[in-house]
């Protein structure tokens, strides 16, 4: 594209912007801004981190891609201050934290489902996290990682369990936690002649060190084959964590079987959980999230934990048959609380986890991450409808919230020709209290919004025509407000004629 072509249509994307309203805007409260004050009193002191197993919807009559929960994207929820859910991270975004990809490879940085989550809990723990901060597990190799001989070569694989960072420079990089090849090496396999190894669908870490894992298929433990609904945990005592608090080692076959699938089963019976036609529901199914619980208190471990021994702290789940319900091991297995609101009631529906109450109690409206954190404000989410890809003649619309109602908004965008390879989108660091770490735009243009009353602010260009059929162009945008400095995850979308 030459440089004219390109300077129109930065003109008409200026000229014809206008805010737009939120089409079916409903009866939300600001939840970034109001999440710290609870209509039945008390101050709520824990945020749930939370990844939809296929797709959440939050608000059904919104159509802002704001209200509605991809596989990979994060939302959080305050329980106690009953406000719904919010989405924090969108799939738009994944391009720009990775890399910028031409579509003529196909997907080479699709990871699949978001299907583990974790922040912290030994080591530096971060008062206001954004994805960086949290270790994940994903449900497909990506980019150039190679299962066969489970290497993370520019890339990870489905057992890996990394961070999505960025260097100094601001390019994109992983940061590992703790390889494939270490976790099979904790559970007794041979490193060196297993093929697929394993996929980590559920992580968490407790304060000691110790490292607890579930997996998606069977796998084989230290010679025992335990369930998909087993916890398994490679204790602290066989780790040697390095100067990052990253795993540097793990001593073989040292791995110990929390709870099997019987007992994940007898913890989601104990539940009492129905489904809308009242069929009791009576095992898990595959567990696919852990995280602590906040309660406290202990249950009894099949296996010794050295160092803990039976008294294993008590943990909140969720699985493949309770939809999305969230259950601890308390009492036996209960419907989890936290700051004294039950997330999971007798009929199962996704509504005490701030999401729209599914009439139909669908149990595959399920969730595949979990990650507690102690309270604070969530970043400003931006997202589009457009997905990655914009084909043909359309207006680019973006959505953005968790902005202080009626702020002063700058949508700031980017648009330049498309790169025909890979490339890194480098970013600049931006302050602390701006809540997103990264600014993307190194020479933004820029358009001046209000957020509305929700704190949510919306924009559309006019139709947008690319050009030429081999003409196409990135657009990227994050929005930054002027009242208090938040600044949103970005997004990217790649326009090109059909
Ligand atoms: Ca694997
Ligand atoms: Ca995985
Ligand atoms: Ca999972």
């Amino acid at each position: 594209m030459s440089r004219t072509t390109r300077l129109t249509l930065v003109t008409l994307l200026l000229i014809c912007c206008s805010a737009v309203p939120r089409a079916g805007q409903t009866a939300h409260g600001s939840p970034a801004a109001n999440a710290c004050v609870s209509p039945q009193g008390g101050t709520p002191q824990w945020g749930l981190y939370f990844v939809a197993n296929a797709e959440l919807v939050i608000d059904e009559v919104s159509e802002s891609p704001l209200d509605r929960l991809g596989d990979q994207e994060l939302a959080w929820v305050a329980p106690l201050s009953h406000e719904p859910a919010v989405k924090v991270q969108s799939e738009a975004s994944r391009r720009i934290l990775l890399g910028d990809v031409d579509p003529a490879v196909p997907w080479l940085y699709d990871w699949g489902d978001l299907d583990a989550l974790a922040l912290r809990s030994y080591g530096v723990l971060t008062d206001r996290p954004v994805f960086d901060d949290f270790i994940v597990s994903v449900e497909q190799k990506f980019a150039h990682a190679d299962e066969g001989s489970i290497k993370d070569i520019d890339g990870a694989v489905d057992g890996s369990l990394f961070r999505v960072t960025r260097s100094g420079t601001g390019a994109p990089q992983l940061d590992f936690f703790m390889t494939e090849a270490q976790i099979v090496t904790a559970l007794g396999h041979d490193e060196l002649t297993v093929t697929n190894g394993v996929d980590v669908d559920a992580f968490m870490q407790d304060s000691w060190g110790n490292i607890f894992l579930s997996f998606r298929t069977d796998e084989l433990v230290v010679g025992t084959l335990v369930g998909d609904a087993a916890l398994v945990c490679i204790p602290r005592t066989a780790i040697t964590y390095d100067g990052d608090v990253d795993v540097q080692s793990v001593i073989p076959s040292s791995a110990v079987v929390v709870w099997d699938d019987a007992m994940a089963d007898a913890f989601a019976e104990n539940a009492a959980l129905v489904t809308a036609t009242g069929k009791k529901i009576d095992a898990l199914g595959d567990l696919q999230a852990v995280t602590l619980d906040p309660a406290g208190g202990t249950f009894a471990a099949l296996q010794a934990i050295p160092g803990l021994g039976h008294d294993m702290p008590n943990v909140l789940f969720a699985g493949q048959s309770v939809g999305a319900s969230v259950l601890s091991t308390r009492d036996g297995g209960s419907p989890a609380i936290i700051d004294g609101v039950a997330l999971a009631e007798p009929v199962i529906h996704g509504g005490a986890l701030g999401l729209a109450p599914d009439a139909t109690a669908a149990t595959t409206d399920d969730l595949n991450a979990l990650a507690l954190a102690a309270i604070h404000r969530p970043q400003a989410c931006l997202d589009t409808p457009h997905g990655a890809v914009m084909l043909g003649v359309e207006n680019v619309v973006l959505h953005g919230a968790g902005f202080t109602p009626d702020d002063l908004v700058v949508l700031l965008i980017d648009v330049e020709p498309a790169s025909p390879q890979l490339s890194a989108i480098p970013s600049l660091p931006a302050p602390a209290w701006a809540g997103y770490r990264h600014l993307f735009m190194t020479g933004p243009l820029a358009v001046l919004l209000q957020a509305d009353s929700e704190g949510r602010a919306a924009w559309q260009s006019a139709p947008w025509d690319v050009g030429a059929p081999d003409i196409a162009t990135w657009v990227r945008a994050q929005m930054w407000s002027l009242g208090d400095g938040q600044l949103s995850t970005p997004v990217s979308v790649w326009c090109a004629t059909p």
